[in-house]
């Protein structure tokens, strides 16, 4: 015999999506019924297990006085100073025990209260609901003291009608939410697991007579350049918009001349849908999206997608976005070209889908669903195949359908991510091809495309993703009618992603392949007093997946990162190509939709990176796909010998929604000629006296052969080969990766403690030659490095070669000099800027003059590792030193040694030392992606082989 000592807390782990809310219906704000935001301050009391507090809170007259406080929307955990509990981040494990449907009995319950006064206006007739639009993970809902039900699906509305119950004056609605719950074994997406309402509660006048559903239907037609329009509701009425002299009933199909939408030209006209009881605008973009000649085509036309994974991400407020975050997001991928954007795992906030129909993105949007942790056992019991759960499957494909569908940016409806495959994803696609055969069905996890409409994958490497394209993957015949995207590729974690370049040129060569979405858009770093940005393991958890969650294109604070500037370039909307001494362009409009009409294109000449001259180019309004060459102006004469080069770029000829008149979208960079190289004849002798050589203008210790200073510049450290740089996250890799991961090889190999042995100091006729061997201790394989100085009097030259000995079976993270100067702060250079580069991840560096400091070289990464390198520069100065390069070499230069960085956790454990350190590099290793992705490709590895490389010093004092 059992008898309850605790209240009854069963559907906290029961498989149904819950009880008592209203079907789903899509999101709309009426323009005349009354709503009230009841977003605010909020009692709250927070309970260790499910059931440890009965349900009086929820009664009437209920004294919460000494209750503490919440924000709603926003999740306890990142409140109340830690005295609510941490967040806890892992990727795919569950940080419970895997025993569906149940949870561990420890489950921080959060009761939440709110008094609100219904204003005295209140319209006495119909009714109204009560709309949840995100609350993670499982609630139940009273108002004034009656249960209105309980739910599950964190990022899907969920709707109670409370007509009957709300009263004139003082109201109380209590909301009871449990952390853990049966359908936090359908939300088991790679991100912070953070409880709480996180998303707007708003209640909503519903007069008699008002809208309760409505579906825009807006095809394009584009052989005809009309449009048909009909609008179905669940309650009768007109449909009107203005602009098309559209009036007409609901349900009934209008067909006008309209102009098309399309991320590209984001076309929306506003209507009304008019019923007896409300009036509702409508934001109607009209495009028919169709699988046809095994393509995804828009409007008749086949798409790339240049797009990215956004999860929603503040970190301060963790999902609890405003809108202002939104917008930026939206500005920040428009501004730079991205075009589309995967809703990884989840729907977003609708607000976020309103503004990627009125800027202008292709949205996948995905259902809150991901049962990553099952893969642990084999899938074994996973719910997506298993029937019991079907119904809050279906449930979970129905809310994210019927909330979203008036979007016309939505082309893709995604099943979920990472969910294994079975029954229930079938019943979920089956349902939306039913609902919706208007829009494309998408899920990566069945790579026999059984329910979808694309074949998907993530992370494919190169040479895959190339055999796809040439149709040579095989797969069912099913798949091979599909075309192909990449859901997640380009793992942007830390320093990378490199190998951008070439897949973009797979995409663009394969018609078969329709682009891909990087992952992702934003590093979710929480905010933190001590530790700047926190991340996985810093509250303490007992699993937990590291720095794994700080993977995106742009930093915690929506500051861009080097990835997205490369990405930028990458993608760019136009191919600005020339033949420099010829002085010709090749423009190619490589949009979809777009003529070049928006664009206004300038050339300028640089000699030795400074413009000298610079006009406007006339370049036609070419079609989508169209080229044309345009002749430059004759350049500039050839007064200093310098280096010529030419830049042109493609501007915004207007103000747009997005960005200003002015801002470049593309550009391109050709070489007039060939660069001069530096060079001096040696007149110079070395004179040794007491302890010291004297070469030029330079210094040495005759012992050690060691630089002591040039001019007047002191140097803290002499240059020495270096070969170690802090593993980025790409280099260490990650442990489920089968390729050879080199970040641990150079370790295990002791490329972080190479050794110096001098073998010698010469002070021979011309040149002073310091002989050594670099080694690290264990290992026979060595470089054997020469060091020879030369000078004309004025001017020092360091000439190093550098041969391998033994068998080296790893490239090198990098190959050069690093030395240390006592003071320097501002950097001036000529070479590749104005941000960092590396092998595969260069696109974007342009070759100018750029001026920055010490500080502002360091890319800050959330865990610091290699950054911050300059591609090609010819010279830089600092610190009262000019270095030039013969050939062109690539800088770095910090506060802290390599091994400081490389020991660092966060951005604040490094802290500024007395030397400034620089290095100089002949070449650096690639970057690759392969935190998540392929390793970088062999073209961008740096071998061990031998080298000779030279830098010319003076100084600028
Ligand atoms: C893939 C996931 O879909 C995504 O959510 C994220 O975890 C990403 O990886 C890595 O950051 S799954 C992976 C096993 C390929």
């Amino acid at each position: 015999m059992s008898f309850r000592t605790t209240p009854s807390v069963d559907y906290v782990e029961d498989v149904s999506p819950g009880s008592g809310a209203l079907p789903p219906r899509a999101w709309y704000a009426s323009s005349d019924a009354r709503s009230l935001s009841l977003n605010g301050s909020w009692r709250f009391r927070l309970s260790a297990t499910a059931g440890a507090e009965d349900d009086s809170f929820a009664e009437e007259g209920y004294d919460a006085g000494n209750w503490a406080e919440v924000t709603v929307p926003g999740h306890w955990v990142l409140q109340g100073d830690g005295a609510f509990g941490s967040p806890i981040y892992t990727n795919h494990l569950y940080p419970f025990p895997v025993d569906p449907p149940y949870v561990p009995t420890e489950n921080p319950t959060g009761d939440h209260l709110r008094v609100f006064d219904l204003p005295s206006d209140w319209p006495s007739d119909g009714g109204a609901v009560l709309r949840f639009d995100g609350v993670e993970s499982c609630a139940r809902v009273w108002l004034n003291g009656t249960e209105l039900g309980e739910f599950k699906g964190s990022r899907l509305a969920h709707e109670f009608a409370v007509g009957e119950l709300l009263k004139p004056g003082s109201n109380v609605l209590a909301v009871r939410v449990h952390q853990w719950s049966a359908g936090s074994y359908l939300e088991d997406q790679d991100q912070w697991w953070l409880p709480g309402i996180f998303r707007d509660v708003t209640l909503l006048h519903r007069p008699a007579g008002s809208v309760a559903d409505f579906f825009v239907h807006a095809s394009y037609d584009h052989t005809t350049g009309e449009g048909t329009l009909r609008v179905d509701s669940g309650v009768d009425g007109r449909v009107l918009v203005p602009a098309l002299d559209i009036d007409v009933a609901t349900g009934e199909p209008v067909t006008v001349a309209v102009e098309p939408w399309t991320a590209e030209t984001p076309k929306l006209y506003d209507g009304v849908l008019a019923t007896d009881g409300e009036r509702v605008p409508l934001r109607i973009g009209f495009r028919t999206v169709v699988l046809e000649d095994g393509l995804v085509k828009v409007n008749g036309t086949a798409v790339l997608f240049k797009g990215v994974n956004r999860h929603e991400w503040h970190p301060e407020r963790g999902r609890a976005l405003d809108l202002e975050t939104m917008r930026e997001d939206v500005l920040l991928m428009k501004r730079h070209n991205l075009n589309a954007v995967r809703t990884s795992h989840y729907p977003p906030h609708p607000a976020f889908l309103d503004l990627c129909d009125e800027y202008g993105l292709w949205v996948i949007d995905e259902c809150d669903l991901e049962t990553h942790g099952f893969t642990e056992q084999d899938w074994r019991d996973n719910p997506v195949d298993d029937d019991r759960w079907t119904p809050a499957l279906l449930d979970r494909a129905a809310r994210m359908v019927e909330r979203d569908k008036n979007h016309p940016s939505i082309v893709f409806w995604s099943l979920g991510n990472e969910a294994g495959t079975g029954r229930g994803l079938t019943a979920m696609a089956e349902w939306i091809h039913g609902r919706d055969p208007e829009r494309l069905v998408h899920y990566e996890g069945d790579w026999n495309c059984r329910d979808t409409d694309v074949y998907s994958r993530m992370y494919a490497f190169h040479d895959e993703v190339e055999k796809i394209g040439q149709q040579l993957d095989g797969g069912t015949h099913k798949r091979r009618e599909l075309p192909f995207i990449q859901c997640e590729y380009a793992h942007a974690m830390g320093n990378g992603p490199g190998g951008l370049a070439d897949y973009q040129e797979l995409f663009e060569k394969y018609d078969r392949l329709q682009g891909g979405f990087i992952w992702e858009w934003i590093d979710h770093g929480v905010k933190h007093a001590e530790l700047g940005y926190a991340y996985g393991g810093d509250f303490g958890e007992e699993l937990h997946d590291g720095n794994f969650v700080c993977d995106g294109l742009v930093f915690p604070d929506r500051t861009p990162s080097p990835g997205l500037i490369e990405y930028k370039k990458v993608i760019e909307p136009v191919r600005i190509e020339g033949d420099g001494a010829n002085g010709i362009v090749h423009v190619t409009n490589k949009q979809d939709f777009a003529d070049l009409s928006a664009l206004a294109f300038e050339w300028s000449c640089q000699v030795d990176g400074e413009t000298v001259e610079s006009g406007s180019l006339a370049v036609p309004a070419l079609a989508p796909g169209e080229s044309a060459e345009v002749k430059l102006p004759e350049p500039p004469a050839d007064g200093r010998g310098g280096e010529r080069q030419w830049t042109v770029r493609a501007l915004l000829a207007n103000d747009t929604s997005w960005a200003a008149k002015g801002h470049v979208v593309a550009w391109g960079q050709f070489a007039v000629g060939a660069r001069p190289l530096p060079s001096f004849p040696a007149t110079d002798r070395p004179v040794v006296e007491e302890g010291r050589i004297t070469l030029g203008p330079a210094g040495f210790d005759a012992r050690t052969g060691a630089l002591l200073s040039i001019g007047g510049v002191e140097v803290g450290a002499t240059p020495r080969l270096d070969v170690w740089r802090a593993p980025t996250d790409n280099d260490d890799g990650a442990e489920w990766q089968t390729d050879t991961r080199y970040g641990m090889l150079w370790r295990t190999l002791g490329l972080h403690r190479m050794r110096h042995r001098l073998v010698s100091v010469e002070a021979g006729d011309d040149a002073l030659t310091v002989r050594t061997r670099v080694a690290p201790a264990a290992r026979e394989v060595g470089l054997d490095t020469v060091y020879r100085w030369t000078s004309d009097g004025e001017r020092l030259r360091l000439s190093v070669s550098v041969t391998p000995e033994g068998d080296w079976t790893v490239p090198l993270p990098r190959l050069g000099v690093r030395f240390g100067l006592p003071e320097a702060d501002r950097v001036e250079w000529f070479g590749g800027g104005p941000g960092e580069a590396y092998p595969d991840s260069r696109t974007a560096s342009m070759v100018g003059r750029w001026q920055s400091t010490v500080d502002r070289l360091q890319t800050p990464y959330v865990r610091p590792q290699e950054n911050g390198a300059r591609a090609d520069v010819r010279w830089v100065e600092l610190g009262g030193l000019r270095i030039e390069g013969d050939p062109e070499f690539w800088f770095t230069a910090r506060r802290w040694t390599t091994e400081q960085l490389d020991a660092a956790r966060h951005r604040t454990d490094l802290a500024a030392g007395d030397t400034v350190w620089v290095n100089l590099d002949h070449g650096l290793h690639g970057v690759g992606s392969q935190s998540c992705g392929p390793g970088p490709l062999p073209q961008y590895f740096l071998k061990a082989e031998p080298v000779e490389f030279s830098f010319v010093f003076s100084t600028t004092r």
